[in-house]
This record gives C-alpha cells, sequence and structure tokens, in this order.
C-alpha cells in the first residue's frame, strides 16, 4: 500500500555546500524570496544530513525574522512531503479518505468519537495523530489508557484495519515525513516554533504524506491555545487552507474558542471514558458540538451530502443510533484491545474503572464565593496536572494516565460558596497546598452578564478547491 517517493537529489560537493548555504541563509535573512530550487537543495540537505546544525538552526530563524510567502511556504511543504514515504490507497476510496487535525487543545478528546463516526458513515478514515507534550494532551496518550491498546500498526495492519473497519488511530512511522522531525527539534531549541510558514509546512507536510481526499482543521484560539487571538487564528487558519489548495487538497478550517476546557474531563484515562460516553449518545455539549461540526464539514467537503447541515445530522445520527460505538468497539479490538475489555467499555452501564486504571487518591476543591461560573482557565489546570504527572517535558519521558480533573460544575452554572466544582485525580507526586492555590484561581466566579455568550465554534474558512 505504502510507496516511496523520494524527490529527485542530486549529491552536492563539500565545496557546493560550502558556498550555497551561507548564501541561502544570507540571501533569506536579507528579506529575499527563495527559488523553488533552492528550497528544494535545503530540504534535501536536511534529510541527508549533508548540512550542519547550525545552519539549519540560522535558516529557520532567518524565516521565523522574515517570513515565507505561499509560492515558498508551499513549495517548502511539497519537498518535505516527498523527503519520505507517502501513503497510497486502493483506487476504490478515492473521495472517502478523511482526516482532521487540531491545533491543540485542553480537554480535546473529539478524535476518538469523530474517527469511528466517520467511519460509520462509510468514510475511510486512516488517523495519524501525535503524543502530548507539556499541557497539551495527545490523542496517542489517551488511548494508551486502554489496556492493551498499540498504536504500532505497520503498513498491511494499518491497510487491513481500514479495509475491516474503516478507521484507525495510529503514531507517525519514522519514514512518513522524516524532515519535520529534524526541523521540529531544532524549531524548538532555537525558539522558531512560532513561525506561520515553519507551523504550517510541518502541519500540512505530514497530512499530505497521508494522501487524503479531505482534511479539515480545527485552529483554536484562546487562553489555552497555540494562537491567543481570533486574528491570529484566522491567519494561521488561512495560511494552512492556502498551502493545502495549492498541493491540490480540499482542506477547510473552522476556528473554535479554547479558554476553557472541552468537555468536563481533563487528563487521558478520564478523556478516554468522556470520549466512549460521547460515543454512547451522553456526551457532553460542546464535546459533540464539534465533534458533529467537524464530522459534517468532511461529509460536505467530499460530497457524501449536499449541506453542512445534513453532513451534521448524518454524525448525530451515527452517534445516537451506536453505529459509531460499533465502529470504535471493532477499531479497539482490531488495534489489540481484548474482546472482554472492549466489551466492557462498550457496555451501555460500563464500570469503566473495572478496566481502566484509577488513580490512587481523588480530592475535590470548593468554590470559595457565591455567582456564576464564567470560566475555567484551562491553561491553569492544564499546568497543575502536568506538575501531577499528566505531560511530559520532552518526548519520551513517562506519564501517568490515571491523573486528570473531573469538572463539577459547567459554564453558566450558579454556584454557592462551599460547592464543589473540581475532582483531581493525583497518586505521586502529590497535590499539594500550592498547586491547590494555583487550581483555585483558575475558576471564575461572576455575575451572569459577564458570561461570554460567544459561540464555540466561531468562523468556518471553506477549502478553495469546494465546489
Ligand atoms: N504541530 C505540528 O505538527 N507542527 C507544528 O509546528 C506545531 C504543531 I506548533
Amino acid at each position: 500500500m505504502t510507496q516511496l517517493v523520494l524527490s529527485e537529489y542530486r549529491i552536492m560537493s563539500d565545496h557546493e555546500q560550502q558556498v550555497l548555504f551561507p548564501e541561502l541563509i544570507k540571501k533569506k535573512r536579507d528579506g529575499d524570496r527563495l527559488t523553488e530550487g533552492e528550497i528544494r537543495d535545503f530540504v534535501n540537505a536536511v534529510r541527508h544530513q549533508t548540512i550542519q546544525e547550525s545552519q539549519i538552526g540560522a535558516m529557520l530563524m532567518a524565516v521565523w525574522y522574515r517570513g515565507m510567502d505561499a509560492g515558498e511556504t508551499h513549495i517548502l511543504t511539497q519537498e518535505m512531503i516527498h523527503s519520505g514515504e507517502v501513503l497510497c490507497w486502493p483506487q476504490e476510496w478515492a473521495g472517502l479518505v478523511v482526516d482532521k487535525h487540531s491545533t491543540g487543545g485542553v480537554g480535546d478528546k473529539v478524535s476518538l468519537p469523530l474517527a469511528p463516526a466517520l467511519a460509520a458513515c462509510g468514510c475511510k478514515v486512516p488517523m495519524i495523530s501525535g503524543r502530548g507534550l507539556a499541557h497539551t494532551g495527545g490523542t496517542l496518550d489517551k488511548l494508551e489508557s486502554i489496556p492493551g491498546f498499540s498504536i504500532h500498526q505497520s503498513a498491511e495492519q494499518l491497510r487491513h484495519i481500514m479495509e475491516a473497519v474503516g478507521c484507525c488511530i495510529v503514531g507517525q512511522t519514522e519514514s512518513l515525513v522524516p524532515t519535520d522531525k529534524v526541523l521540529y527539534a531544532l524549531r524548538d531549541a532555537t525558539s522558531t516554533v512560532d513561525s506561520l510558514p515553519l507551523i504550517t509546512s510541518s502541519i500540512m507536510s505530514k497530512k499530505g504524506a497521508e494522501s487524503l481526499s479531505a482534511l479539515v482543521l480545527d485552529v483554536k484560539y484562546g487562553k489555552a491555545a497555540l494562537s491567543q487571538d481570533i486574528k491570529s487564528a484566522r491567519a494561521l487558519a488561512q495560511s494552512l487552507v492556502t498551502t493545502g489548495s495549492r498541493l491540490g487538497m480540499c482542506v477547510g478550517a473552522v476556528l473554535s474558542r479554547m479558554d476553557s476546557p472541552i468537555g468536563h474531563c481533563v487528563g487521558n484515562t478520564l478523556e478516554a471514558i468522556e470520549a466512549i460516553e460521547c460515543l454512547k449518545g451522553r456526551g457532553p455539549s460542546d464535546l459533540l458540538e464539534l465533534v458533529i461540526c467537524l464530522g459534517g464539514c468532511l461529509l460536505k467537503m467530499i460530497s457524501k451530502v449536499d449541506t453542512l447541515a445534513s453532513g451534521k445530522e448524518e454524525i448525530r445520527r451515527v452517534l445516537e443510533n451506536g453505529e459509531a460505538l460499533s465502529k470504535f468497539r471493532a477499531m479497539l479490538q482490531a488495534q489489540g484491545t481484548a474482546a472482554e475489555v472492549v466489551e466492557s467499555l462498550c457496555a451501555t452501564d460500563s464500570d469503566y474503572f473495572s478496566v481502566l486504571k484509577r488513580a490512587k487518591f481523588r480530592k475535590e476543591l470548593e468554590v470559595q464565593e457565591g455567582g456564576t461560573v464564567l470560566e475555567v482557565d484551562a491553561m491553569a489546570l492544564a499546568q497543575v496536572l502536568y506538575k501531577l504527572g499528566t505531560g511530559r517535558a520532552q518526548a519520551g519521558d513517562p506519564i501517568n494516565h490515571s491523573v486528570g480533573a473531573e469538572l463539577l460544575v459547567r459554564l453558566g452554572q450558579r454556584v454557592v460558596r462551599g460547592d464543589p466544582w473540581v475532582r483531581i485525580h493525583y497518586e505521586t507526586p502529590a497535590l499539594t497546598s500550592e498547586l491547590e492555590t494555583i487550581l483555585q484561581g483558575a475558576i471564575v466566579i461572576g455575575k451572569e452578564g459577564d458570561l461570554n455568550t460567544t459561540a464555540l465554534v466561531t468562523e468556518f474558512i471553506p477549502s478553495d478547491l469546494e465546489n
């Protein structure tokens, strides 16, 4: 199923390289545009390690400082895609292969119900997801809280699961966009992560290598998001959509708020449970809204439905009638979870903790004043949970899946002093009084009239290719 597509690569002599790369760095540093050939030489050199790390770092800083136009960003992305393996699917799946990418949020477990819901609607969903880093959670970590679930699947297994079930959620292989791994690590080391062309090429190269019929992006903005305000989220979304379109992909984006957590649960095991509840038709309304909106967009983009409203209706239907849950059940089993565990998790009245690991300790915190819950600061909550073991400082660090928080209040709810508002699940490290103080600062109580009533999904940016 997979095919190796490497771009044409000409080995340069040491002398050519010594002349070329300082010249290219200078050109970008001075604000000039790089040509297609120059970008290709740079990516090839990164791929084949024929450029010094210091030169890569300097080029990244030059791009961070001067930016890249849409044409340069497109070429950079295209060259990154072809630096590794490009997936290829059977002809009969043409127009059906879809995926979603989120720029990351606290409590964002949308992929878990969305992939099987789309599969239940007849789509093929090869979700290649990531792990969490720092305060953000990762889809793979949530799934790995389920005993036996394996995110490592060979190309043959992936093909088999896609054929038999229609969806799978797996980790990235070494051979998919190898240059992104190198560039991402050096961006981290050189403070050049927050660059529009570098973020765009990183995200879109990985999605481009999946050979998708359609991609929907959930670009988040707010206190706990990569983009702090809607204007920068819009710019990122537009850059991603434009680059996707130039690559011939059908890509649409939604902008969604990320101030308070999505749903009521944060932390890997708790989020897996909440996602399964959503598949049983009992998910929290904001999670359901995102799943329905993103799924509906994809169904419309691949013309499975004529309108966004009917796409949303289809997704709602498969969540309510159990078809999405059946796909999830099949996916768990195909990815290594024992049948008894799957049945236990998917039972209507599941006792989740009979199969999932529960944290040793739990503590409820109480609100200190009466009023209306205006916000739960997702960033503050995630930072405390990170200190309790939910997240990694560096890739490869161990995490504690059972650590997390259950919100016991909803935004807009009236509370009185002493009402419990959050239940923290923890082990070692312990929940100290310092951490409790930070948590107490995360809940914002005020007057009902000050509640932010802006919709969760604020905007939709359609694909340039959509008809
Ligand atoms: N996710 C990616 O895949 N790439 C990036 O550069 C960022 C997030 I920031």
